[in-house]
């Protein structure tokens, strides 16, 4: 470690963890984005509040950008150093530090694993019910900056629902405890709820306080076959109507091909164009019967072909796979990924819409789509052709996300559901935000981060 800034962080924090190891800084300089190359100063893998806030400090004596880093398996780059900054690795805050049975709380540093987060409320009988495929590697301050959704927002809402106080470190290097864990509060405005979802551009999320709930009733998961995209809404409509739906998901064809491919196991004997993974709450006779209603009324109606309900846990798991598996086996084709959302009463036009620009741009690529349907969130997936150079695809890409932006627009839709704007979709942001949107975020940038220090260049440039 030569550099004389660090020399300065050391001294300044005898006990801080650092490493400028070269496989340090390519495995924390990167997120699931594989597009920058991490070129970080260094890595800083502090233990305690006190250490981050000196470490802040030390970044504004010194004019060092700082990027906040969790379990980053972040999609839109917003966890990526490739610019010389300090990235700060929550790693080894990742701890509860109290559960209380009263309040249906648990207090947890920002480094702990969203999985552990699960762990730790099923040993007290409650549910932390925020949920995606990256539960064993994502972290919670990572959630929380990114305001992640996933698989049960149909029924839980966002990350943003469940924080119910949060500890952060500020740009200036001030330490702010923000609502108490209170259910209740009205004293002006919620910095909480500005801080969910900012990305780490305003200060560094270090710990936080969830609220628990109640375990759902018995579940089922139902997978249907359906003959086209058209139906799609009106499957989820019968489907809403009659049930309490815990997750609504779906994917198509060319999903389940790579799925498959990836080691899952064959739904059905026939091949179908799309598909639904539903769950829902069952555990008595009028729930069971709800359920087959549901599905006899889109059989009767044509709108599903074929379906198949888990009749274990252990078969609900395998039809979870199907979904939930689709990130990983897409990841060696170098995905360009889209994550958008329109209003649900906006979906069908939006996917009539989208289906036809996409066909006439990318007749040659395979395009996978997916997502949370229930929640107007649709993910598409562009899978890079090996004859094509890396940088020719992701130009390609981007034309066609520029042309997706301004369908978006005229829906009223967002660019990024649930993944951030990060670096991926910097460029997009205006369109789903307006101008006076922008600019007042980037006073408030100012006002928590007066010299740009955090995150800087993710979400919009200083
Ligand atoms: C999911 O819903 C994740 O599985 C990842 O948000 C989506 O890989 C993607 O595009
Ligand atoms: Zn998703």
């Amino acid at each position: 470690m030569t550099d004389s800034r660090l020399e300065r962080l050391q001294a300044a924090i005898p006990g801080l963890r650092l490493t400028t190891d070269v496989a340090d800084l390519e495995h924390y300089g990167r997120d699931w984005t594989r597009r920058w190359t991490p070129a970080p100063l260094a890595i800083a893998l502090p233990s305690s509040v006190d250490e981050v806030q000196g470490i802040v400090r030390w970044a504004n004596a010194e004019g060092v950008a700082v990027v906040p880093s969790g379990g980053r398996t972040g999609l839109s780059g917003g966890a990526v150093a490739a610019n010389g900054e300090l990235v700060l690795s929550l790693e080894r805050m990742n701890r509860v530090l109290d559960f209380n049975r009263v309040d249906r709380t648990l207090a947890v540093q920002a480094g702990i694993p969203l999985e552990a987060v699960h762990n730790a409320a099923r040993e007290h009988g409650l549910v932390y019910p925020v949920d995606f495929a990256a539960r064993g590697s994502c972290s919670i301050g990572g959630n929380i900056a990114t305001n992640a959704g996933g698989i049960r927002v149909i029924r839980y809402g966002n990350t943003r629902e469940w924080v119910a106080g949060l500890t952060v470190v500020t740009g200036a290097g001030e330490v702010l405890h923000l609502n108490r864990g209170l259910i209740k509060n009205s004293s002006g405005y919620d910095l909480r709820q500005l801080m969910i979802g900012s990305e780490g551009t305003l200060g560094i999320v270090v710990e936080a306080t969830l609220r628990l709930t109640d375990p759902p009733p018995p579940t089922n998961v139902m997978l249907l076959a359906l003959p086209s995209f058209e139906t799609l809404m009106q499957v989820f409509a019968a489907f809403r109507e009659r049930l309490t739906l815990e997750a609504f998901e779906f994917f198509t064809d060319r999903a389940l091909h790579h799925v498959l491919a990836h080691g899952a196991q064959k739904p059905f004997d026939e091949v179908h164009p799309y598909y639904v993974v539903t769950e829902f709450a069952v555990g008595d006779e009028a729930r069971e019967a709800a359920a087959m209603a549901a599905f006899e009324y889109c059989m009767e109606q044509g709108l599903v072909s074929d379906g198949v309900i888990s009749q274990s846990d252990a078969q609900a798991a395998q039809l979870w796979r199907l979904r939930e598996g689709i990130t990983e086996s897409l990841a060696k084709y170098k995905p360009y990924k889209n994550d958008v959302s329109v209003r649900i009463s906006e979906m069908p036009a939006f996917l009539t819409q989208t289906q036809a620009l996409l066909g006439q741009e990318y007749p040659h690529f395979d395009v996978v789509w997916f997502g949370h349907i229930g929640d107007g969130n649709l993910h598409i997936n562009v899978l890079k052709p090996d004859d094509t150079a890396d940088a020719d695809f992701v130009r390609q890409c981007e034309h066609v996300t520029k042309l997706l932006a301004q369908a978006l627009e005229r829906h009223g839709g967002s660019i990024s559901a649930e993944h951030g704007i990060g670096l991926v979709k910097k460029p997009y942001l205006l369109g789903t935000r307006s101008a006076e949107e922008i600019a007042l975020m980037r006073g408030i940038k100012h006002s928590l981060d007066p010299r740009g220090l955090m995150n800087p260049g993710k979400v919009f440039d200083a």
